[in-house]
C-alpha cells in the first residue's frame, strides 16, 4: 500500500495556521503512514494504523505517558541530551494531542528529532552494540513504569502459540487460493509447534518475568546521532506493553544480525551473523544493568529464534490472508519475507550451541 494517495490537507490545517512548505511520505515503517513536514521546523506526521491499533486514544495515552517518563528519567540521570532523549508529541492548534479527521482518520505529530539518522542495515558492529545498550536501557528506564497504566495496544502481540494458531486458521481458510504455493513453509511451521510454546511454558512455570518492554526493537526504531552514531532516542512506541525481555532481544537479532535484509529473496544470503549476535548480546546485557534473571539470560537465544519464527509466521499468515496487515511493495512481498525469516530460523537452529556458548561466556563476566 502506498501512502502517496493520502490526503493531508485537512490534518495540516489542524496543526498549522499556514500551509507548510513540504509534506511527503517518509521512512520505511511497515505499519503507520509517516510524513516529513517542513514548516517553522521539521515534524514527523503520522496517520496511525487504526485497523491494527483499534484503540488509538488509549494508544496515545500510552505514548504520552511513556515519553514523559523517559524524559523525566533522562533528566534524573543527568543526560546531556534530554531534549532528544524521547519523542515529543506536538499538539494541534486547538491543543489536542492528536487529530481525528472527517474520515475517522487518526493522526499525531512529533517534533522531528534533528541531527539523527536511522539505519536500515547495521553499518558497524559498534552501532549495533550501541543499539543494544539503548534498548536495554529503555527497558531499565521503564522498569518502574506502572504497567497497569498501559493499555494493551495489540492483544497477544508476541503470543507465539496464538500466532501459530492464526497461521493454521489462515491455512484452513485459504481465502486467496495461495496455499498451494506455500506447502513447504506451512510444514516448516508445523514442525515447530512445540517450540512455539517455550516462552509461554516458562512464564506459566513462574520462571519468566513480565516486564514493560518495547516489543518492536527493529534497528530502524532507534535514532542515532548523525555525527557520533550514539543512539539518541528509541522511537515507534506503539507496542510498549508488558512482554518478555528475551523477545525484545530476539527481535533486534532477527532484523539486525541477519546477513541479508528482511525481504531478500536470495536465501543463500540469509544467515545469522554470530559476531553481531555477540556484540548485541554484550550491549543488551550491559544496558539491562544486571536486571536480567538467570532464566532470561539462558533464554536469550530462544528469544532470537522465537521472534524470527513468529515474524515468519506473521508474514506467511498475511500472505495467505491477502496482504492486509504489513505494507507490501510488490506481489509476493510477504511470502518473500516469510521465506527469508524461516531460512534465518533454520540457520539459528544450526548455530544454537554457539549462541548458548556466547551467552554463557558473557553471563559469567
Ligand atoms: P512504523 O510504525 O510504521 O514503523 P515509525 O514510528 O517507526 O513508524 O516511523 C517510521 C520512520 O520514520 C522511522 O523508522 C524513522 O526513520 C522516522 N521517524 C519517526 N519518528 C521520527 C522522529 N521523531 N524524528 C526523526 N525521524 C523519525
Ligand atoms: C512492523 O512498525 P515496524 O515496521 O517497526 C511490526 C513488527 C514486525 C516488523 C517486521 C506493530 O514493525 O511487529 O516485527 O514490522 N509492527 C507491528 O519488520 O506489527
Ligand atoms: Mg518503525
Amino acid at each position: 500500500m502506498s501512502n502517496r494517495k493520502i490526503n493531508t490537507s485537512e490534518v495540516l490545517k489542524a496543526y498549522f495556521k499556514s500551509a507548510p512548505s513540504y509534506c511527503e511520505p517518509y521512512g520505511n515503517g511497515h505499519i503507520n503512514d509517516t510524513f516529513l513536514v517542513v514548516a517553522d521546523r521539521r515534524y514527523i506526521l503520522q496517520r496511525m494504523n487504526t485497523v491494527i491499533f483499534t484503540k488509538p486514544a488509549e494508544l496515545m495515552e500510552n505514548i504520552l505517558g511513556v515519553t514523559e517518563h523517559i524524559r523525566a528519567k533522562a533528566r534524573e540521570m543527568g543526560s546531556a541530551d534530554v531534549e532528544r532523549a524521547s519523542l515529543v508529541v506536538v499538539p494541534t492548534l486547538d491543543g489536542a494531542k492528536y487529530f481525528v479527521g472527517s474520515e475517522n482518520d487518526w493522526w499525531r505529530m512529533y517534533e522531528f528529532t534533528e541531527r539523527t539518522v536511522t539505519q536500515e542495515v547495521v553499518e558497524s558492529i559498534e552501532d549495533f552494540r550501541n543499539c543494544a545498550v539503548a534498548f536495554g536501557k529503555f527497558q531499565q528506564m521503564l522498569a518502574d513504569y506502572p504497567a497497569e497504566k498501559l493499555s494493551e495496544t495489540i492483544a497477544n502481540f508476541h503470543n507465539t502459540p496464538r500466532r501459530y494458531r492464526n497461521l493454521m486458521k489462515a491455512v484452513e481458510a485459504d481465502a486467496f487460493g495461495r496455499l498451494s504455493e506455500v506447502g513447504a513453509e506451512v510444514e516448516f511451521a508445523r514442525q515447530r509447534e512445540q517450540f512455539a510454546q517455550t516462552l509461554e511454558n516458562a512464564r506459566a512455570a513462574g520462571k519468566l518475568p513480565l516486564r514493560v518492554t518495547h516489543n518492536d526493537t527493529k534497528l530502524n526504531n532507534i535514532l542515532f546521532d548523525e555525527k557520533t552514531h550514539e543512539p539518541v532516542c528509541v522511537i515507534d512506541l506503539d507496542t510498549v506493553m508488558p512482554g518478555y525481555s528475551v523477545n525484545d532481544f530476539g527481535d533486534s537479532i532477527r532484523f539486525g544480525a541477519n546477513t541479508a535484509v528482511e525481504d531478500e529473496t536470495d536465501l543463500s544470503k540469509v544467515s545469522l551473523d554470530l559476531t553481531l549476535f555477540e556484540a548485541y548480546a554484550e550491549g543488551f546485557i550491559r544496558g539491562c544493568n544486571g536486571s536480567l534473571t538467570e532464566t532470561e539470560l539462558e533464554l536469550l537465544p530462544v528469544g532470537a529464534i522465537m521472534m524470527t519464527f513468529e515474524c515468519g509466521m506473521r508474514f506467511l499468515t498475511d500472505y495467505l490472508e491477502g496482504d492486509v496487515y504489513f505494507k507490501v511493495h510488490r506481489p509476493g512481498h510477504n511470502l518473500d519475507r516469510a521465506r527469508n525469516q524461516f531460512a534465518l530460523v533454520a540457520d539459528m537452529e544450526r548455530k544454537m550451541d554457539e549462541m548458548n556458548a556466547i551467552i554463557k561466556r558473557l553471563s559469567a563476566n
